[in-house]
């Protein structure tokens, strides 16, 4: 008998917005209640996809805008059979940015479509639960070191978070709003309970594909 399949968490927002301490608070609680759980990150700057980007992102190289889209993509595609395999393992996957990150960001940029930036992400494991931590572009300009990498400017910033507006108007997408202006307890209280309630959702339903 297959054992129940993880879930697929995913946590995007802006830069700044708390995602990564609220992706690591959540797999310690998933563990502590005896559900296995791992974190995972995009870009993945570990691979040789990933080194390309993070040299973009930390302005050492310059890319083509389509060509860096695409290895944004590249990145997430390499892990797939990866995810593929803890899920069915019964691993709860929580992922730090995904597919959204990757459309909000670069249509974002002057000249691409939402459209265009689907594309090469169709397909891709479809999340079972997306928590978007809302945080006021200004708001997040004011939490630490922003202003270092590619992106991190409060006028493209506030373009990434209409964008990040446009893609949940998607019913398609089991979207979730948090507000992430509030302490990192009080987000990780609600963060935990909508993630226990897709646990059990998850468990009986096959992976799905995004955007499909
Ligand atoms: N980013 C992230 C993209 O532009 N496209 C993507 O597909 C993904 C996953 O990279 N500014 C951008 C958003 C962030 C940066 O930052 C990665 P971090 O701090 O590693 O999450």
């Amino acid at each position: 008998m297959s054992c129940r399949r993880g879930a697929l968490i995913v946590l995007e927002g802006v830069d700044r917005a708390g995602k990564t301490t609220q992706c690591q608070t959540l797999v310690q609680a998933l563990q502590q209640s005896g559900r296995p759980a791992e974190i995972m990150r995009f870009p993945d700057r570990t691979t040789k996809i990933g080194q390309l980007i993070n040299s973009y992102l930390e302005k050492k190289s310059n890319l083509e805008d389509h060509t860096v889209h695409l290895l944004f993509s590249a990145n997430r595609w390499e892990m797939v059979p990866l995810m593929k395999q803890k899920l069915e393992q019964g691993i709860t996957l929580v992922v730090d940015r995904y597919a959204f990150s990757g459309v909000a960001f670069t249509s974002a940029k002057p000249g691409f479509s939402l459209e265009w930036c689907m594309k090469p992400d169709v397909g891709l494991p479809k999340p079972d639960l997306v928590m978007f931590l809302q945080l006021n572009p200004s708001m997040a300009a004011n939490r630490g070191e922003f202003g270092i990498e590619r992106y991190e400017t409060s006028d493209f910033q506030r373009t990434v978070s209409q964008r990040f507006e446009e893609l949940m108007q998607d019913s398609s997408i089991n979207w979730k709003v948090i507000d992430a202006a509030r302490t990192i307890e009080e987000v990780h209280k609600d963060i935990k309970l909508l993630s226990e309630d897709i646990l059990s959702l998850a468990e009986n339903q096959p992976v799905g594909e995004l955007w499909k």
